[in-house]
């Protein structure tokens, strides 16, 4: 996300009280010198957090909606493609799917982002069930959904690529060459926890106890797990959204079809993808790149790794989480 002030022309009347209500919460600054303030446990620049508010207020959920949430860069993209194909799979042939004329980020819009600065009409958003994504922590989605009983699917990944993964990010976005300096920043501030939706840990953890809380709505899944058993992946999660796939679509192939239309090389050399851009303007490509497991590992010296699975280490103990 672009964590730029919000221009005045843009602001909402009823963002005097939203303004004051953020300019009271704790802050501080981040590897960029972008300020961020503290919410519900976690950092949120002031856009994101006016979007938040807004959100928290003004959403109107369904029961069926599906909310697909992470921490940035944790597979976020492909768990929305794999979302759209599984839920809209009887509505589209191969050649007429959604998925080839946009992407997934447009398909599947964040809460946060929609709320931001306009009231957002969603009288037009028609389809059953529909499909929300959101980069804020569970506390804060829950507050959102008031209640309403909506499936909530979670991925998370390794922090490590978690961290290298943004820093590709922001350097593409920023059209820079990949700096070290700017990832021994990043660094930083990632362990002290203080980047733009973290601490990591409390995002991850919050969304872990939820999904041990209400199994049923929320599903907690590996981005790790979904790259070496796809298929295992895609039916639980099929099962846990309520549409199985048949014995007669598993016969047919349905389940590799999915997988093969969501794949990283598939949506990376599609046109709209090598081409298209979101609608705050960052260009798709930079949603894919290696989506490899272990990249990290490339560019964090051995001191940065220990640190950090030092700390992995501390705030993740007593979780059965498995690093
Ligand atoms: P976001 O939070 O900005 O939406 P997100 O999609 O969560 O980003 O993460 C991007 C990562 O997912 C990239 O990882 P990398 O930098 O380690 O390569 C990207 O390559 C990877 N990715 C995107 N699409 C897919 C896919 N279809 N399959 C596997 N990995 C993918």
């Amino acid at each position: 996300m672009d964590e730029k002030e919000i221009p005045k022309n843009l602001q909402r009347e009823d963002d005097e009280e939203t303004m004051n209500l953020i300019s009271s919460l704790p802050s501080c600054v981040d590897f960029e010198g972008t300020k961020l303030c503290q919410y519900q446990g976690c950092w949120y620049d002031s856009k994101t957090m006016q979007g938040i508010l807004n959100f928290q207020r003004e959403f109107e959920p369904q029961d069926t909606d599906i909310v697909i949430a992470s921490f940035p860069k944790s597979g976020t993209t492909w768990l929305k493609a794999l979302t759209v194909a599984l839920v809209e799979r009887s509505k589209h042939s191969s050649d007429d799917h959604p998925l080839l004329l946009d992407n997934p980020h447009g398909l599947v819009p964040f809460l946060e982002l929609i709320f931001e600065t306009s009231k957002p009409d969603m009288t037009n958003i028609s389809s059953s069930p529909r499909l929300f994504s959101t980069h804020v922590a569970f506390q804060t989605l829950r507050e959102a959904l008031k209640n309403s009983p909506c499936k909530i699917v979670y991925v998370w990944r390794n922090v490590k690529d978690v961290l290298v993964s943004f820093w590709y990010f922001k350097c593409a976005i920023l059209k820079i060459e990949e700096e070290g300096s700017m990832l021994e920043s990043l660094f930083e501030s990632f362990c002290e926890g203080v980047t733009n939706h973290g601490p990591f840990w409390e995002h991850v953890l919050s969304y872990w106890k939820g999904s041990l809380e209400d199994p049923k709505n929320v599903l907690f899944l590996k981005y790790e797990e979904l790259k070496t058993d796809p298929n295992v992946q895609l039916k639980k999660l099929a099962e846990f959204l309520g549409c199985l796939f048949t014995v007669e679509e598993e016969e047919s192939g349905s389940v590799e079809e999915i997988l093969d239309l969501c794949s990283l090389s598939n949506l990376k050399n599609l046109e709209i993808n090598k081409t298209g851009k979101t609608a705050r303007r960052s260009d798709h490509k930079t949603f894919f790149r290696k989506g490899e497991v272990g990249d990290s590992k490339n560019y964090l010296t051995p001191e940065m790794e220990k640190r950090i699975d030092m700390i992995i280490q501390e705030k993740f103990q007593g979780s059965d989480i498995e690093f």
